[in-house]
């Protein structure tokens, strides 16, 4: 993206792309095109390893590893509904047997579909015989399909030559911290050498697991993103030092998530009324660790069966009833796969050639938070009001840049339960709280109303245009109307 910038000089650097006037700053994105080519490789089609790659390609769980060895303040397993999202949640706990028959069909009937995760229920690599079943069946039998594991780490050295055998070439690493101190307020105990041990120590145990396995991993060429959950007032000042640790020892990745803490769930943190970052925080955080980093703000931190595009979640298509009935020829599966996936590195490289973001702004303009409903593709494709959640961009004289997501409670079900359609609306116009601007392809008179009431506006306009594109129009097109002035807001208000 180019972005003009009235009253600077543009240096070259930043006339070719590079820096934050790229867009997507702080993402692997910018990156991505400069990367090794077997880096590049292992990158471009993963959704979670590439902000871009996550409108078109999509991840599978399967849930295969039902046990733990350390407990999070964070976790409850024994929680689930149809329509949560979190972590640790399964509806369904699979064999490796009917893992591999799961992730063969998904893969034939959603050819988008580039990895398989296994990241839960419990941990992974304290389940490693039914982990590495699964693994190495479906390295023979689907090897197109990268393979993917995310742990909490205490296993993982033991782990790491078992693991590099199976090809599997993207480990996360879930680090809260590296400072025991801090580990004792998140972790109660850990399952060590057949003994439960408690406090201090474990935590130092772990933690020193977690920085060694990182450092194997990372001898042997496995990309390592790490998972960090934000927790104010327990690790919040001190994820800056991990991020600049975890980036020293060679993590590709930094993944900060905000605590889901809703005491409903039953988790330690929730019943003693243990708070979750603020969206504000969540970002202040980011990008104060980017400096260091590459950070990760797309996750959707999902369910340990998902199924689909980052943020959507067709599991319910592919319950072990359903998939008994569906006849798969994969090798007929994998020739679609590689023409689905042929298509839409066609379709980004058109994109990038095509792309048309000059705008002309003041350099002292303000930035600008705009909401866009999309069900992929990189394109405004959906109607406000079937959009479970909003993709947040923010605008500003430095570029257009992906932000985070913001949850939504579909208002338009199609019922016609009204009352709840209200409440629903409401909370989806609070979720937008600090957007100016809403982009989708269709929205109806009610929710317009009551958008333009909150101060948001909506706009239809850009319906079928790519995101950053549009983004980059709307802002244009404020700072046009005068509506980028700081002085003058300020002055009206
Ligand atoms: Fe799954 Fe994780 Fe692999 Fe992705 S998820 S095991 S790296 S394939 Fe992705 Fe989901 Fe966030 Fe995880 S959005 S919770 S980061
Ligand atoms: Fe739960 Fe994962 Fe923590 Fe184990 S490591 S307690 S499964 S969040």
């Amino acid at each position: 993206m180019d972005l003009m910038v009235l009253g600077q000089d543009n240096t070259e650097e930043e006339q070719a792309g590079g820096g934050c006037s790229a867009g997507s700053c702080g993402s692997t994105d910018d990156q991505v095109d400069q990367l090794p080519e077997h880096i590049r490789e292992k990158v471009h089609n993963h959704p979670c390893y590439s902000e871009k790659a996550h409108h078109y390609f999509a991840r599978m769980h399967v849930a295969v590893a039902p046990a733990c060895n350390i407990q999070c303040h964070y976790c409850n397993r024994k929680y689930d509904c149809a329509n949560e999202s979190r972590p640790g949640v399964v509806s369904e706990l699979l064999t490796p047997e009917q893992a591999v028959k799961k992730t063969m069909a998904v893969a034939a009937n959603i050819p988008q579909m580039t990895v398989l995760g296994i990241a839960g229920p419990g941990d992974p690599l304290a389940n490693p015989e039914r982990t590495f079943h699964t693994f190495r069946e479906l390295s023979e039998k689907a090897p197109d399909i990268k393979l993917c594991v995310s742990t909490n780490g205490l296993a993982l050295p033991a782990a790491v030559d078992e693991l590099a055998k199976h090809n599997i070439d993207h480990v996360t690493i879930t680090i809260n911290c590296v400072d025991p101190e801090v580990g004792a307020k998140i972790y109660p105990w850990i399952f060590w050498n057949n003994r439960r041990i408690r406090g201090k120590k474990a935590a130092k145990i772990l933690i020193d697991q977690q920085q060694k396995g990182l450092e194997m991993l990372v001898e042997r060429g496995i990309l390592v993103k790490v998972n960090s959950v934000l927790i104010p007032g327990v690790n919040d000042e001190h994820l800056q030092e991990v991020s600049r640790i975890v980036k020293s020892k060679g993590a590709f990745l930094h993944n900060v998530m905000p605590l889901i803490s809703e005491a409903e769930h039953g988790t330690f943190y929730g019943i003693m009324g243990q708070r979750g970052p603020t969206p504000e925080e969540l970002t202040t955080l980011q990008d104060a660790c980017s400096g260091d980093m590459n950070m990760m703000r797309h996750c959707r931190q999902c369910r340990a069966d998902a199924v689909g595009l980052l943020g959507e979640d067709r599991g319910d298509e592919f319950t072990m009833d359903k998939i008994e009935m569906m006849d798969i020829d994969y090798a007929e599966a994998m020739v679609k796969r590689a023409k689905v996936h042929d298509a839409i590195a066609k379709t980004l490289a058109a994109d990038e050639s095509a792309a048309n973001n000059d705008i002309q702004v003041a350099a002292d303009s303000r930035p600008v938070l705009m909401a866009v409903a999309t069900s992929g593709s990189g394109v405004i494709n959906q109607h406000f009001g079937h959009a479970r959640e909003f993709l947040v961009y923010e605008a500003s004289p430095d570029g257009v840049r992906f932000i985070s997501h913001r949850k939504a409670d579909q208002y338009c079900i199609g019922d016609d339960t009204c009352g709840e359609k209200e409440s629903a609306l409401t909370t989806t116009i609070r979720s937008l709280q600090g957007c100016e601007v809403v982009l989708c392809s269709k929205i109806g008179y009610e929710p317009w109303d009551e958008l333009e009431k909150a101060g948001i506006q909506p706009n239809g306009e850009h319906a079928m245009e790519a995101i950053e594109e549009a983004v980059a129009a709307v802002y244009q097109e404020m700072a046009e109307a005068g509506k980028l002035d700081s002085a003058a807001v300020a002055a009206a208000a």
